[in-house]
């Protein structure tokens, strides 16, 4: 399949839900102009979580993130808009939340960089491969 340019993939991380910031980030990537295309409250297991981040195995911290990733429920998320992976990047903040902008989900929720409230793909092909992670063609609306 191509990629498509106007959608990306979200997840809401464990320290959000635990924190009850759920309804306070889905209405911000709302407010901002993204469309909900599937949404799933579900929870990674250990093996899930190494999967998901692959990309990072060799990373000092891969081993801590798994950890978190695996420790509670998460929102798993496709959203559309325009440029979805750029602008769903500037809407997150920088992956700090100490360096993220002021406004960003990261700014106003997360406490440090390991626990950073939110994830979203850096390209329009991995927006198609995490989708495919979570959700089936029939739950991608
Ligand atoms: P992003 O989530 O902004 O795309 P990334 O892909 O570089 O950032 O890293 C993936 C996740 O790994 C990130 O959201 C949180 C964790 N992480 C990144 N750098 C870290 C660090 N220096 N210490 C602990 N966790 C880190
Ligand atoms: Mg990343």
């Amino acid at each position: 399949m191509t990629p498509v340019t106007n959608r990306t993939f979200t997840m809401i991380k464990p320290d959000a839900v635990r924190s009850g910031n759920i309804g306070n980030i889905l209405q911000d990537i709302l407010a901002a102009g993204f469309q909900l295309k599937a949404l799933k409250y579900t929870q990674l297991s250990e093996q899930d979580a190494q999967k998901f981040y692959t990309v990072h195995k060799e990373r000092p911290f891969f081993g801590e993130l798994v950890d978190f990733m695996s420790s509670g429920p998460i929102v798993a998320a496709v959203l559309e808009k325009d440029d979805a992976v750029n602008a769903f990047r500037t809407l997150i903040g920088a992956t700090n939340p100490a360096d993220a902008a002021e406004g960003t989900i990261r700014k106003k929720y997360a406490q440090s960089v390991g626990e950073n409230s939110i994830h979203g793909s850096d390209s329009d092909e991995n927006a198609m491969i995490e989708a495919s992670f979570f959700f089936s063609g029939r739950e991608i609306l």
